[in-house]
């Protein structure tokens, strides 16, 4: 069916639908969007959870009293939907302090500031029951390279993420990280710009169990990297704790159009992806299908929902698309006669070593590379116009 249900796990971001359309070069098209309205809607419209930076749900200067007004409304549109909150994110970037960073400022004082407003998030993660605590280090970067020693960054970085692990471990807390890796923008250059770099960073952390990843469409696609393919390796190294979805067209700024809006053929092979597996199995993903686009600046607030339906919309469409190109034999044939499933047999025969591969003749010796694609070709390009025939619909 293409009408999203709670069983679907659609969650958007507060600062998504609220996103009040104001740009580098120009001020807000739309006013507030109130979070009770939010959730309401939200709920309506066939999502089953909100998440929020700190800073989306009150202000950053509020007092206590102002936050935990807020958060006790918040608390009652919840009860009232039974939308659920399965992520928090704590903002570091928005505020003049953070403006070289927060876990990795140059400035020691800030970057103290930084662990404990994120610490007080993760407390609030808690109280609400998210499950997944998503960090991007948007200002943790530089636009100039003697401006920041990038060792001691990471160095500082590790501290900060290792706290952090510490954290929840005595405080009980049933809460894992995901870092959001994106390239540039607001800085220059953003450390841990990709999927591989944060899988990298995340192996030297003392708790590496708690920490994955948060990939977002377009932050990979801003690098000229394919999304699908950098989630199978964030699944493949068992690293997918959440996911961003949306929409981007090539290598330019960071657009967080609707899922689906930009590389549409990525978008299907990415749904492919998490609706059905790898041929070989391995771990799956059943974390929630999260919304990190923008409504456009041209839109007022019935294009704002009209967007947030969009998402969920194409996410369902494309999830049909992907059970029919599965389904169908012809697809099944193309894929044997491409040699799919050959790639799940391991090369060498079991038990076999580098002695037997040596003394195997079939494997060089008499082997004939040269004429080799004379009748033997892959037949990609027949399979891929196969996925563009159930992709637009024509099978
Ligand atoms: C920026 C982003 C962020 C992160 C968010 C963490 C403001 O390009 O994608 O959204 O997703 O801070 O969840
Ligand atoms: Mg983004
Ligand atoms: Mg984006
Ligand atoms: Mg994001």
């Amino acid at each position: 069916s293409l009408t999203p249900t709670r069983a679907d796990k659609f969650s958007f971001g507060l600062w998504t639908i609220g996103y009040n359309g104001s740009d580098p070069f120009g001020g807000p098209t739309r006013s507030h969007l109130d979070v009770v309205e939010a959730v309401t809607r939200l709920s309506e419209l066939g999502a089953y959870g909100l998440t929020f930076h700190d800073d989306d749900l009150f202000d950053f200067d509020s007092t206590d009293a102002q936050r935990q007004t807020q958060i006790d409304r918040l608390k009652g549109a919840l009860a009232d939907t039974g939308l659920i909150v399965p992520m928090v994110t704590t903002n570091l970037f928005s505020a003049p302090v953070f403006k070289d960073g927060g876990f990795t400022s140059n400035d020691r004082q800030v970057r103290r500031f930084a662990l404990r407003k994120v610490l007080r998030n993760i407390d609030l993660a808690a109280e609400l029951g998210a499950k997944t605590f998503v960090m991007w280090g948007g200002r943790e970067g530089a636009e100039y390279d003697a401006a920041k020693d990038i060792r001691s960054a990471l160095e500082r970085y590790r501290e900060a993420v290792n706290l952090l692990g510490d954290y929840v471990t005595d405080k009980g807390y049933d809460i894992r990280f995901a870092i959001e890796p994106k390239p540039n923008e607001p800085r220059g250059d953003i450390l841990l710009p990709t999927v591989g770099h944060a899988m990298a960073f995340i192996q030297t952390l003392e708790r590496p169990e708690l920490v994955g990843v948060n990939p977002e469409v377009g932050h990979e696609q801003m690098a000229g990297l394919n999304f699908a393919a950098g989630i199978a390796q964030a699944l493949y190294q068992g690293k997918l704790y959440h996911i961003d979805l949306n929409g981007q067209r090539g290598i330019k700024y960071d657009q967080d159009l609707v899922f689906g809006h930009g590389d549409l053929y990525n978008a299907f092979a990415l749904v492919d992806l998490l609706e059905n597996g790898s041929p070989e199995g391995g771990p799956v993903y059943d974390g929630p299908r999260h919304f990190d686009y923008k409504p456009s600046r041209t839109e007022d607030i019935t294009g704002v929902w009209d967007s947030a339906a969009a998402n969920m919309r194409t996410y369902l469409l494309l999830k049909e698309r992907a059970a029919a190109f599965r389904a169908d034999p012809e697809v099944q044939q193309a894929l044997a006669a491409s040699r799919v499933p050959e790639l799940a047999q391991p090369t060498l025969n079991p038990g076999e070593t580098y002695t037997e591969l040596l003394a195997d003749r079939s494997a060089y010796e008499d082997f004939d590379p040269t004429p080799y694609f004379d009748g033997k070709g892959f037949g990609f390009v027949r399979l891929n116009q196969l996925a563009l025939e159930h992709l637009t619909g024509a099978r």
